[in-house]
């Protein structure tokens, strides 16, 4: 496999203002005249009624203003896929953060202690705080769904060999440095601008509207960025959001609604945890026959996105490996926590935790390397590239993948290496695994699969560029830009993407499922490619091309006084390159991009276009569970080489070797910075981010103090990045594939190379428990517990 060689790409369009401090967040936005702070009053217990809401006291505080409840607001219910949420809670209370009531201020201070002073009384209610109270409880949101191939159980009888166990995943917290965030202005006859911290502004639209009893015409959402979403910001921002705009309405004043760490943490969902019970057969060299799972993920207490989080941890159940015969089968429990939702992978990377720690395990069980059980079982042609949902695999890389990362990693020589130091008895342990990710690209909710652009072309030949997408940090305005500015030949710096607004851009899909660039870079593509024409027929007349060189639609144009074109005419024979347009054939004809475009509005040729594109062709029956919902998938490989203590249970990883497929990438630097960023969010969910509850479902980690993401110390002593050459994925938008989300299922690989280590010490009959996330505390109680058995080698 051909690698790309790394080379310099443009920086990120915000990098230098990020840097210096310069860059506007949310609650940089300067306070106008007469703006209130608004602060939320949220539950103390997981499942409560409400017997009393008394403001009194918060009302006589100084610079209090007004106290809200759900009595004040228009339609209560929201959610994404199904309205069952109340945006204020009305009689009861169904997790601890839940909003009852909200106070506005003069200042933030008053604010802050009219929050305490509001007197809520509550009769609290039994609560359901886990998986398995809600199983026992049959409390479930939405219904069963499955994905079904061949007779499963029969498969499993007839294998040689057979096992089953449970996968405890737990949640992560997107720890996004700017917390959720919104200022909302009254505008003229009862309209509201609010500005959001959100990746879905038309949903931020619509619910503020739905919330006030307004139509989506008096709403406009404005995004300019976001201090970092991860999924978190991908439904739950709207609540924020209409906090602040309930406020400004009622009181016609300016209202921001900024939270703070701890209270955001306590009381916006996160990563929903999975608990997976899984029957598997295999047969002596480790292929899988059969695997029968049953996915139950704990949603919290409303639907939020939990259903079609669900929907893809069943698709990615398989991850790389073929599955003869499969029964996947999945629940969204119904608890009394916060509402759980998007992260980074959606459901993939629970499916893909099963799938790989299932093969290690079977490989412990046969005594073979994890990594040739994994080859064994890996997608191949012609008969073994379908997957259990029916959908064909083209283009399928994962069988060089492995290769080629097995020889540029010598994980043979390191693999041994591993074993003689782990036979050396030292106080160290260490662990080696290589594992892949095969992501699947596309909303599996086929209407979001759509995206709209508008683009500016101005007289001095600069470009405004406006779509649906939301910048989180990940560089999806300077991919958009960069793409633009190679259609008209112009610097990707004389091209701006603009803040995002409902106004410009109508029923945009949520910035998210890796899909920002692909759905928006098109659809900005589409408007440009129709403005290049025009120009391009404009140069021809300004130029003097030959008469007879003329397109025949194009006949009787002049550069004087006026220009008349065709509405689809096209022209090759202007070049459009390094600022000019110039005569194919004789390039002493040219004219200076922006000299062009004010010839073409003086010729009242129209400088601007709005552009549209869907994704073809994909569909998924949800009842059947069967279909091709993927327009195509990201791959990869990753291996990780760690070392534990075997008396501190501390872990260090030492050197990560990643491998994957972009297709050709429109920037390499930011792909290499998104699979870096992701990888190590990977890494951080399956080994230091611990989420504590107490016995009362109160998050106990709650700061940067009590809950561990990985820091600059924890990522790899050594990491290497290597991007193959891939021309075949031509029908996405420049031949790229997306980035965001597929990286962070390789951060599994540190988990498996933890159980790998482990998995050193372990009698060959002995399976490890398979939790993640692992922390060296857990990592110390197996070392503990085996030592204890006195099952330890
Ligand atoms: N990168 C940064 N810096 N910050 C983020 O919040 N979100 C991730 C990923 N990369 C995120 C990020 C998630 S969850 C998704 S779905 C994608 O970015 C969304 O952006 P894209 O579709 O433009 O890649
Ligand atoms: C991946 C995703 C999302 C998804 C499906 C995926 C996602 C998302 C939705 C969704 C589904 C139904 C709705 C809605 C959103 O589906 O992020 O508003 O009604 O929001 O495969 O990332
Ligand atoms: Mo990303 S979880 O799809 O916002």
């Amino acid at each position: 496999m051909k690698i790309i060689e790394a080379h310099k790409s443009p920086s990120h369009d915000a990098a230098h203002t990020h840097v210096q401090g310069l860059s506007e967040f949310i609650d940089d936005r300067p306070a106008v005249a007469g703006e209130l702070h608004v602060g939320v009053v949220y539950s103390p217990h997981p499942h409560a009624r409400i017997v009393g809401i008394d403001p009194t006291d918060a009302l006589a505080i100084a610079d209090v203003v007004a106290v809200f409840t759900a009595r004040d607001v228009h339609h209560n219910l929201w959610g994404p896929i199904f309205q069952d949420q109340p945006l204020v809670a009305d009689t009861v209370v169904s997790f601890v953060g839940e909003v009852v009531a909200l106070v506005a201020a003069e200042t933030r201070e008053a604010m802050e202690q009219a929050r305490r002073a509001v007197r809520v009384s509550y009769e609290v209610l039994p609560a359901i705080l886990s998986i398995p109270e809600a199983i026992a409880a049959q409390s479930f949101l939405g219904y069963e769904r499955f994905i079904r191939r061949g007779d499963v159980d029969a498969a499993i009888a007839a294998a040689p060999h057979k096992r089953d166990g449970v996968v405890y995943i737990q949640g992560q917290d997107h720890f996004y440095l700017e917390s959720h965030a919104a200022i909302a202005y009254p505008r003229d006859g009862g309209q509201i601008e609010v500005h959001a911290s959100s990746q879905h502004p038309t949903e931020v639209q619509h619910i503020v509207a739905h919330g006030l009893g307004l139509r989506a015409l008096d709403v406009v959402c404005v995004v300019k960025r976001m201090g970092g979403g991860f999924g978190g910001k991908e439904s739950q921002a709207a609540l924020f959001a209409f906090y602040a705009s309930l406020v400004a309405h009622k009181l016609n004043r300016p209202a921001r609604c900024v939270i703070t760490k701890d209270d955001d943490m306590i009381m916006t969902g996160k990563r929903n945890p999975f608990e997976i019970h899984y029957r598997v057969g295999f047969d002596s060299d480790g292929a899988l026959c059969g695997l029968d799972a049953r996915l139950f993920s704990d949603g919290g207490a409303f639907a939020d996105l939990s259903t079609s989080i669900m929907e893809r941890a069943m698709l990615h159940s398989d991850n790389a490996y073929f599955l003869p015969a499969a029964s996947i089968v999945g629940k969204v429990c119904k608890t009394h926590v916060h509402p759980h939702t998007a992260f980074r992978g959606f459901g993939g990377p629970k499916g893909v935790a099963m799938i790989e720690a299932i093969l290690e395990d079977i490989a412990h069980s046969l005594e073979k390397d994890p990594l040739d059980v994994r080859k064994r079982n890996v997608y191949s042609a012609p008969d073994r590239n379908v997957t259990h949902y029916g959908q064909p695999l083209e283009n399928l890389l994962l069988p060089e993948l492995f290769d080629s990362l097995e020889s540029r990693c010598d994980y043979r020589a390191r693999r041994a290496s591993v074993r003689e130091h782990n036979a050396k008895g030292t106080s160290t342990l260490r662990g080696l695994s290589l594992t892949a990710v095969k992501f699947g690209i596309s909303f599996t909710t086929r209407f979001l699969n759509q995206g709209n652009a508008l683009v500016n072309v101005h007289q001095d030949g600069t470009v405004q560029v406006s779509t649906g997408a939301t910048e989180m940090g990940q560089g999806v305005n300077t991919r958009i830009a960069q793409v633009v500015a190679e259609v008209l030949g112009i610097a990707h710096t004389d091209v701006r993407v603009m803040t995002t607004s409902t106004e410009k851009n109508h029923n945009t899909s949520p910035t998210a499922a890796s899909s920002g660039t692909d759905l928006n870079a098109k659809a900005a593509l589409d408007a440009v490619t129709r403005i290049r024409d025009r120009l391009s027929l404009v140069a021809r007349g300004v130029l003097a091309l030959p008469e007879d060189r003329r397109p025949s639609r194009t006949a009787g144009l002049g550069t004087q006084p006026e220009l008349a074109v065709p509405e689809g005419a096209r022209d090759e024979d202007i070049i459009f390159a390094d600022g000019e347009a110039y005569d194919r054939l004789d390039s002493s004809k040219r004219i200076a991009f922006g000299a062009l475009c004010r010839e073409a509005y003086l010729s009242r040729v129209q400088l601007g276009d709005y552009g549209f594109f869907k994704i073809p062709g994909i569909h998924f029956d949800k009842l059947t569970g069967q279909g091709s919902p993927f327009f195509y998938f990201t791959q990869g490989t990753a291996c990780s080489e760690i070392e534990i203590d075997r008396y501190t249970g501390e872990l260090k990883v030492l050197r990560v070797d990643l491998l994957m497929d972009l297709g050709r990438p429109i920037n390499h630097g930011l792909d290499v910075g998104q699979v870096i960023g992701a990888f190590v969010q990977g890494m951080g969910w399956c080994t230091s981010e611990n989420l504590v509850y107490d016995d009362k479902g109160l998050l106990l980690s709650h700061s940067p103090s009590t809950y561990k993401i990985p820091s600059v110390q924890d990522t790899p002593r050594d990491f290497r990045i290597e991007l193959i050459e891939n021309h075949d994925n031509l029908q996405n938008v420049r031949g790229t594939k997306a980035v965001g989300e597929p990286p962070l299922l390789l951060g599994l690989s540190v988990w498996t190379a933890v159980r790998d280590a482990l998995y050193a010490l372990a009698p060959v009959e002995h399976t490890l428990p398979a939790t993640l996330p692992m922390t060296l505390e857990r990592i110390l109680l197996t070392l503990d517990a085996l030592r204890l058995q006195g099952l330890a080698r």
